[in-house]
């Protein structure tokens, strides 16, 4: 059987728990990371050298990067219109993927750490501050275009939607102070609906 490693908190093992789920895929979870620890073990570093989760074993894949993750699953299991077979409607939905990770994560974590994780003692307040300046800048453009369609897939549902509505369920559920963001808001209620996402991602928070 399928095995996604990861506890259930992380917003990367949600990416993977979410996008099995949307494609009704037979998976057992595996506890890791936190205060599960099992990522040292030399067991699993010999799955994922990074000792990060989630890490997914499908038949004789081993696979870690949660979006390379979700691109997989995507991929192998997945049919239009939440895996497009034509490249330039992939495409589009797949810049929101390394868009998330790799422009609106840093400050997010930053967000999240500080709201979440931290004590009132170990809480950085200039980095929480940068860091809801940022994501309230940096949220704006997926705002604009969840103005033009539904989904950041397009007008259907898609695997590009998956990694920003992980972070999405953090936003809009932490205790912070968020700028206005309508369509953002409405693609959040939107994403409630679907139970895959329920099972998937929304979770106890911490
Ligand atoms: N780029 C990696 C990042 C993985 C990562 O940093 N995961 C965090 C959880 S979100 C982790 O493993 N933290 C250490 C732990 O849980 O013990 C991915 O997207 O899979």
């Amino acid at each position: 059987m399928m095995k996604i490693w990861g506890r259930n908190n992380s917003t990367n093992v949600r990416k993977a728990l979410w996008c099995a789920e949307e494609l009704g895929l037979s998976y057992e979870r595996m506890d890791a990371g936190g205060s599960f620890g099992v990522v040292d073990t030399a067991e699993y570093r010999s799955l994922n050298p990074n000792g990060r989760v989630p890490t997914l074993q499908d038949g004789d894949l081993t696979l870690w990067e949660s979006n390379a993750i979700v691109r997989y699953l995507a991929m192998a299991y997945g049919a239009a219109p939440f895996a497009p077979t034509d490249p330039v409607a992939w495409a589009s939905a797949d810049k929101w993927m390394d868009w998330t990770s790799t422009t609106l994560g840093g400050p997010f974590r930053d967000v999240f750490w500080n709201t979440l994780r931290m004590t009132p003692e170990t809480r950085d307040e200039v980095a929480l501050a940068s860091g809801l300046e940022a994501c309230g800048k940096l949220l704006a453009i997926p705002e604009a275009e969840l103005g033009k369609t539904p989904f950041l897939s397009g007008d259907d549902f898609g695997f590009g939607d998956i990694p920003l509505g992980c972070v999405a369920y953090g936003w809009f559920e932490m205790p912070i102070t968020r700028p206005e963001f309508p369509n953002l808001s409405a693609w959040y209620e939107r994403l409630k609906q679907r139970p895959a996402y329920r099972k998937g991602v929304m979770t106890p928070l911490t």
